[in-house]
């Protein structure tokens, strides 16, 4: 090729077509064609604004029980799969979530597996998850932990359908292929401590002389709703609401101070009667799910608006508001951990 010739090709970009089909065949391929898609100025999420609402889903739930047993599916969950994410079980980019149904007398048998669980309870009270040789019964507002790699089990001795919502980090550690899972021929775990003895150990801001932690997630597995109620009630006669969240905690690992879970922060929060939130956005997509009260997030100038049960995402870098009719009372959860672990995370207020 003369050097005239070169740089005409080069002028009118003909050529490269035939160059990219020729690199292609050693799996090779031009950066300048996708740069302005992979490293952009602000996030571009696929995930989208959405709210699931109890009373559109509780029938499909009540009518998965009539299909198949808990044993059968080994779980019976509905899976919440974000609009942007359709097929790939996801709520978010980097979480799954599912609400899952325990009917009375039903085994969820012991398995484990590297992914991290947490299960905020919605409906129903009794049925108890076995997790680290203690067993939790559980009750509406309860969030309950299952670590990584730690054989669980869940049944119902109660006289009542329960429902939870099921949040994991499946997305993240498939991102990273360090996936492993197992199953027991025991169907459910023996128990060798009452459900307050982690509670009696670590939830107290105190922790039993000698305990060294062995991993990052909380040894406190279970955070009842009642004392989170109480607090965030305190909170709320004694200072004035944050401008765009209300009163908000964080749970944490008592012994680290850290997030309760490695990969996945957990909040709850009360946004006061007549509580009109200022716009907010953080990089990390956050899913809600909704105690009591009711109100209206405003997504990207999209109202959902919310009650008791309900559960809505909104995806990161979106501003949106929260505005509550009455006491609203909001359980949360999302990747902040991983991200800030990594020097990713931002919000702006
Ligand atoms: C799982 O183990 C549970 O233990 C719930 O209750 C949902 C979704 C995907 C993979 C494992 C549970 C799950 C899950």
């Amino acid at each position: 090729m003369t050097k005239a010739v070169a740089a005409e090709e080069l002028q009118a970009g003909t050529g490269r077509s035939a160059f990219y089909a020729k690199i292609d065949t050693g799996n090779c391929a031009p950066l300048w064609e996708v740069l302005s898609d992979l490293v952009r100025p602000t996030p571009k999420t696929p995930c989208l604004p959405y709210i699931w609402h109890w009373n559109d889903v509780w029938p499909w739930i009540e009518e998965s029980g009539t299909l198949i047993s808990a044993a059968e599916a080994e779980r019976r969950v509905i899976v919440l799969e974000n609009p942007g994410l359709r097929g790939r079980s996801a709520v978010t980019h980097s979480l799954y979530a599912g609400l899952q149904l325990i009917l009375p007398g039903e085994i969820a048998p012991a398995h484990r597996h590297t992914q991290s669980a947490l299960r905020f309870i919605l409906h129903g009270a009794g049925a108890y998850t076995s997790v680290g040789g203690e067993r939790i019964t559980m009750q509406v507002g309860d969030f309950v932990i299952t670590p990584s790699w730690q054989f669980h089990d869940h049944g119902n001795p109660s006289d009542e359908p329960m429902v939870w919502l099921d949040g994991l980090d499946i997305p993240i550690v498939e991102l990273f292929d360090a996936q492993f899972m197992e199953r027991t021929d025991e169907q459910s775990q023996l128990t060798t401590h009452s459900e307050s003895h982690h509670l009696a150990q670590f939830g107290n801001t105190m922790k039993p002389v000698g305990f060294e932690p062995r991993s990052g997630t909380s040894p406190l597995c279970w955070y009842p709703y009642e004392r989170t109620r109480a607090a965030l009630e305190t909170l709320k006669s004694g200072e004035d609401p944050h401008p765009c969240w209300g009163h908000k905690l964080q749970y944490l690992n008592p012994v680290t101070g850290k997030s309760a879970m490695p990969t996945i922060g957990t909040f709850m929060q009360l946004l006061p009667a007549g509580f009109q939130g200022k716009p907010y956005r953080a990089t990390d997509s956050t899913v809600y799910a909704v105690v009591e009260g009711s109100g209206t997030c405003t997504v990207n100038g999209e109202a959902l608006a919310f009650g008791p049960r309900d559960v809505f995402v909104c995806p990161s870098w979106m501003p949106y508001t929260l505005d509550a009719s009455k006491d609203a009372i909001l359980f949360s959860f999302s990747d902040r951990p991983v991200q800030q672990a990594l020097d990713l995370w931002r919000e702006s207020l």
